[in-house]
């Protein structure tokens, strides 16, 4: 186990959300200067570089329900890969996306060798659309039930034909905007939803902290799963679907501190970092930030 160790996997696709520009966001967060930042918080980090992604332009959609569906399953692939050899290898993987369908091959890979893990998936979006409920065909609408096992088998066989999460260990916190049968379907699993009015009415620090318990019950740690959309676009303007009323920036550091004193965080993603709507690259500047409160960032 190399405990000190962060390993940085970039994967630069924008191939399964409806518009362009997020497949720019790993150069982005590395531009913000993050692996010199967590070197200063005593971390070894070690950058594997990017998967390699196709060309949009050279692609033709297939299939419009299930856009880009073969070379998203290949970029996948690869990802399963390199985080099971990070899992095994005892680094900690830290996920740079790109749209949100790389959740796929990340939880995939943490999910190999039968580990049992939480995961908290800071979300505006359910992202538990399947082809059955799908009005967009974007694949980044997906991971989360694909990775409950719903959805196209070229998607869930991925590291395996079993689940990859524990409905029971996996919450959403942030949702404000989920599809009417998107919304059925979530309310069907074991899935834990804090939406924006529950914030609103308990707060963040008993959002985070029931999360972090749900999570970790019986778990062998937390992976963290951050859609940068979460936060509202008054400060994270930069993302691919920006959608009014959004977590503050405070708020979302509160829930980063505390998972840090969890001691629990096996591996993080952050993704939908949209450089082309951002503003100097504040979103990206953003999640260098919060990825450096989740692994030990004191403010004093
Ligand atoms: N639910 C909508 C769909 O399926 C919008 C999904 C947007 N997803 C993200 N990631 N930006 O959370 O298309
Ligand atoms: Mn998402
Ligand atoms: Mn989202
Ligand atoms: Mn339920």
């Amino acid at each position: 186990m190399q405990k000190n160790v962060i390993r940085i996997i970039g994967v630069p696709i924008d191939l399964g959300a409806g518009r362009r520009g997020v497949d720019m966001g790993p150069s982005a967060i590395r531009t913000a200067g993050l692996n010199e930042r967590l070197r200063q918080l005593g971390w070894d980090v070690e950058d594997f570089g990017n998967v390699e992604v196709p060309v949009q332009e050279e692609l033709e959609i297939k299939d419009k329900r299930l856009k880009y569906l073969p070379e998203i399953v290949k970029v996948n692939e690869q990802l399963h890969l390199m985080v099971s050899e990070a899992m095994k290898e005892g680094v900690i993987p830290v996920i740079l996306g790109g749209d949100h369908s790389l959740g796929i091959g990340s939880l995939a890979g943490l999910a190999s060798d039968g580990r049992h893990f939480g995961l908290i998936w800071f979300d505006t979006h359910g992202d538990y659309n399947s082809l059955a409920t799908t009005d967009s065909g974007n694949i980044h609408g997906m991971p989360l039930a694909v990775a409950n096992g719903i959805g196209a088998p070229e998607l869930t066989s991925i590291g395996g034909e079993h689940k990859k999460i524990s409905e029971e260990n996996t919450v959403i916190i942030g949702a404000r905007e989920i599809d009417p049968q998107e919304s059925e379907m979530l309310h069907q699993s074991k899935i834990t939803v804090f939406t924006m009015r529950d914030i609103d009415q308990l707060g963040m620090q008993e959002v985070i902290s029931q999360g972090i318990k749900i999570a970790s019950r019986g778990t062998d740690g937390i992976h963290v799963s951050f859609d940068l959309d979460v936060i509202d676009p008054e400060e994270a303007p930069g993302v691919g679907t920006p959608v009014l009323g959004g977590i503050t920036y405070r708020e979302a550091h509160l829930a980063m501190e505390h998972l840090a004193d969890s001691g629990l965080v096996l591996s993080m993603e952050v993704v939908e970092v949209n450089p082309i709507l951002d503003n100097r690259n504040k979103t990206a500047e953003l999640a260098v930030g919060l990825i450096c409160s989740v692994f030990g960032k004191r403010i004093y």
